[in-house]
């Protein structure tokens, strides 16, 4: 049987996984897009690099969900990107229209697949996909936990110059400005942070950690991140189709785990095959515990405002430009 992504939104995050998942040899890809020809031009020019990469990898790009039959994983990358000055929630409206019109499709045509969800705002979007397709919790899953650990490793990395293999770090909570490093959790080679560096550097660095994403937005001026973001979504895919039983941190269902309810919020879980095995509840002190309360609070406004409008599927709203 060969393994096959799906990814639907050909864009910068779209199309960068698809080329980590090829580069990487993990398996097939599926790429669907609304723009005519995006997905089946930026397929076309990846299957071309195949002789110089060295892989036997398929890919293919259409309009159509039909390319994803047989898919193990999808991967939801469509949607608006944030501007300069714009929060992750202000995309909420236009990209729950958005997943409205896919997740059918996608369920339809992938039945048995592993959600990822990448689309922002993340933990709603991620809320949303799970009700939309009505698959169990443990098949949909968003991302953002591997890429805000990413980046406080690489920042952690720069400042004790080691190489960011040493460096191992949980982010808890929402995908926002109230995403919960966790310093009690980082070590350096199994050394822990707090005897490597004083509290204010480690807390400069968390900060830079939560605003990572903007500082990206603003330097591009047009569009987001999506390098790191992509490579994130290959190592969640790779130890889904590869069956790693890795330990990441995902945007993943609770049920009472840290004490939070029906609420998809980012948190350590077991990730197999067979999706989410199990979520991993580490010992927070009462100040981790409640900064992760309030991070999952601002989560729970974004579920709340979405619950009150529902969304249509439909097009985008007029003149918004999305490639
Ligand atoms: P962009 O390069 O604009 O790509 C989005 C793609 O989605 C475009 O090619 C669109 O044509 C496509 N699209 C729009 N509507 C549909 C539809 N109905 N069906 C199929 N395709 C459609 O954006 P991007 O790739 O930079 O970002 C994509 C999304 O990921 C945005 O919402 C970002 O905010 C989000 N994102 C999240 C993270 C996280 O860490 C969670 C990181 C980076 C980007």
């Amino acid at each position: 049987m060969r393994l096959k992504v799906g990814i639907i939104g050909a864009g910068n995050v779209g199309g960068t996984c698809a080329q980590r998942i090829l580069e990487r040899d993990l398996a097939d890809v599926a790429l669907v897009d609304v723009v005519d020809g995006l997905a089946a031009g930026k397929a076309l020019d990846l299957a071309e690099a195949a002789p110089i990469e060295g892989h036997d990898r398929q890919i293919a790009g259409a309009t159509s969900y039909d390319i994803l039959a047989g898919a193990q994983v999808v991967v939801i990358t469509a949607g608006l990107a944030r501007k300069p000055g714009m929060s992750r929630s202000d995309l909420l409206d236009a990209n729950a229209k958005i997943l409205a019109s896919i997740v059918p499709q996608v369920k339809t045509h992938a039945p048995d697949a592993i959600l990822i969800t990448v689309t922002n705002p993340l933990d709603i979007m991620t809320h949303l996909t799970w009700k939309l397709s009505g698959f169990p919790t443990s098949r949909v899953i968003g991302m953002a936990g591997v890429l805000d650990a990413a980046r406080f490793r690489y920042f952690l990395a720069q400042r004790l110059k080691v190489s960011v293999k040493e460096v191992s770090a949980i982010v808890l909570g929402g995908h926002g400005d109230s995403m919960v490093p966790l310093p009690r959790y980082t070590t350096v080679a199994g050394v822990p942070l707090a005897s490597l560096l004083p509290a204010e550097e480690v807390e400069r660095l968390i900060q830079r950690t939560r605003e990572g994403g903007a500082e990206v937005v603003t330097l591009l001026k047009a569009g987001s991140a999506f390098y790191a973001p992509a490579s994130a979504v290959a190592d969640m895919a790779q130890a889904i189709v590869r069956d790693e039983h890795r330990r990441l941190p995902c945007c993943a269902y609770l049920t009472g785990q840290y004490g939070l309810n029906d609420l998809f919020c980012g948190v350590p879980v077991t990730l197999s095959a067979r999706g989410v095995e199990e979520v991993i509840e580490l010992t927070l002190t009462d100040a981790e515990r409640a900064a992760l309360h309030r991070s999952a609070q601002e989560v729970r406004k974004d579920v709340a405002a979405l619950a009150a409008s529902p969304p249509h599927p439909g097009p985008l709203p007029s003149g918004e430009r999305v490639g």
